[in-house]
């Protein structure tokens, strides 16, 4: 992509409105718009590392042997008062209603759709077990929506749902889906820590939250530190659960497991939370399947999400430094960024080359060729961070190309074909 044909507004001021760094640094990126309070727009930047996330949670869905959906956003309230939500979700429930005067919702979360999808087509025993998600926009009108995308009132979550024969299925799903999360973040850069949660108005009996720590949480975390030297990839859900964790008021330091050198404090975001809570909506909403024995049962089911647009914001905030972001590769939404310390034809010459070799290659490339001064070009390369910089000076006559990680800030000086080693 050619800077000076993007649709990149950066700002160079802090917006005043931002009061957490990512918010303030996805506002100076040009990542995203304010439409109205609570509720953003996505622009081509932001839009790219959104989609990413996206992706790789979708990957790791799959992997699982999830299967993807897509839910109206739209809802009639027929389907939440026969669960018996309706009534008691509140204000946070956007209502409206259709020409014919029915009853309709935006909804903020899919329990009651899915199970009804379920009901609909699940009807032997044979047919378990299933889990179905989706990645979808939901909105809940929330009294005080702040810190742009992290707490909006219309967000992007992944949404799952599982169907299972028998309670022990059921953990096992759960527990299952629990270590695929743990994976998932891991992907996207970054370790979040497990902690038993209330489930609150989803109702159950096994809960968890998932937090990525980073000073602007909005909870307090305690954990057992021997769990940041876990390899999530190869641990059980045993390993991962029988190690402390817990979240603010719910944290007793008379009765805590650990020793204390061992406990770590920290503030957590939450960017996922998970449910089991057995037949309460298959049973409030009829969803009866035939069993092995001749017999209809109601499946035992859980739900499962994680806030995909609310990651963009908590990536931000557990990767960044005084001038930007820091993007892990997976997310980023180029991974090179191609800058001119010097600006001539003969430079210039060598920058198009590079571009056109780079993206040949299908390496994604941002390539700032704007007639902007060297040091406002160096500031937006700093502040949108891309992992890998290109900077191209009088060197590059002599073939040589000074590459920087963004990251460290190391730099590197380099010839054509060693650089096209580095970034292939
Ligand atoms: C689980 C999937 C549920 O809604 N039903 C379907 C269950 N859980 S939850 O905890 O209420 O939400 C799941 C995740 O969504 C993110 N989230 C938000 N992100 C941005 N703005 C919001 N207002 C918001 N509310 C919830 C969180 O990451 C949460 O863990």
């Amino acid at each position: 992509m050619r800077f000076s044909q993007y649709f990149l507004p950066t700002l160079r001021e802090v917006p005043a409105e931002a009061q957490v760094v990512s918010h303030q640094l996805m506002l100076r990126a040009g990542m995203i718009h304010q439409t109205c309070s609570g509720i953003y727009s996505w622009l081509p930047l932001g839009f790219r590392v959104l989609s990413k996330i996206e992706k790789i949670i979708a990957e790791e869905q799959d992997r699982i042997g999830c299967h993807r959906v897509l839910m109206p956003t739209l809802q009639p309230a027929k389907l939440w008062q026969e669960s018996g939500r309706y009534e008691d979700y509140g204000k946070e429930m956007l209502r409206l209603k259709d020409r014919h005067d029915r009853d309709m919702l935006y909804g903020p979360t899919h329990e009651e759709v899915c199970t009804d999808i379920a009901r609909h087509f699940i009807k032997s025993y044979k047919q378990l077990p299933t889990i179905l998600y989706q990645i979808s926009w939901k909105f809940r009108d929330e009294i005080r929506p702040r810190f742009g995308v992290m707490r909006g009132r219309e967000f992007l979550m992944k949404d799952g749902y599982s169907f299972n024969c028998d309670r022990d299925g059921a953990v096992q799903a759960y527990k299952k889906i629990v270590l695929s999360y743990l994976r998932t973040f891991e992907r996207l850069g970054v370790r979040a820590v497990p902690v038993r949660a209330d489930s609150g108005a989803i109702g159950g009996d096994l809960s968890h939250e998932f937090h990525i720590m980073a000073e602007t949480g909005e909870s307090e975390v305690f954990y057992d530190q021997s769990y940041d030297a876990l390899d999530l990839n190869n641990a059980s859900f045993d390993d991962i659960s029988t190690l402390y964790t817990a979240a603010d008021e719910k944290h007793d330091p008379n009765h805590c497991p650990i020793p204390l050198e061992r406990v770590r404090c920290a503030r957590g975001i939450e960017v996922g939370h998970v449910f089991y809570f057995g037949q309460k909506y298959s049973k409030s909403m009829g969803l009866s399947v035939m069993g092995k024995d001749g017999q209809p049962f109601f499946p035992e089911m859980g739900s499962y999400g994680i806030g995909v647009s609310r990651l963009v914001a908590a990536l931000i905030e557990a990767h960044h430094d005084k001038d930007g972001i820091l993007w892990p590769e997976a997310v980023a939404p180029f991974q090179v960024g191609i800058v001119l310390i010097k600006d001539n034809p003969k430079i210039r010459e060598k920058a198009e080359q590079l571009y056109q070799k780079l993206q040949d290659g299908g390496i994604e490339t941002l390539y700032d060729d704007r007639t902007e001064s060297a040091g406002i070009k160096f500031s937006d390369m700093d502040l949108i961070g891309l992992p890998h910089q290109i900077l191209l000076g009088e060197n590059v006559n002599k073939g040589v190309f000074e590459w920087k990680d963004r990251r460290t800030g190391a730099r590197q000086e380099l010839s054509w074909d060693a650089l096209l080693e580095k970034l292939g």
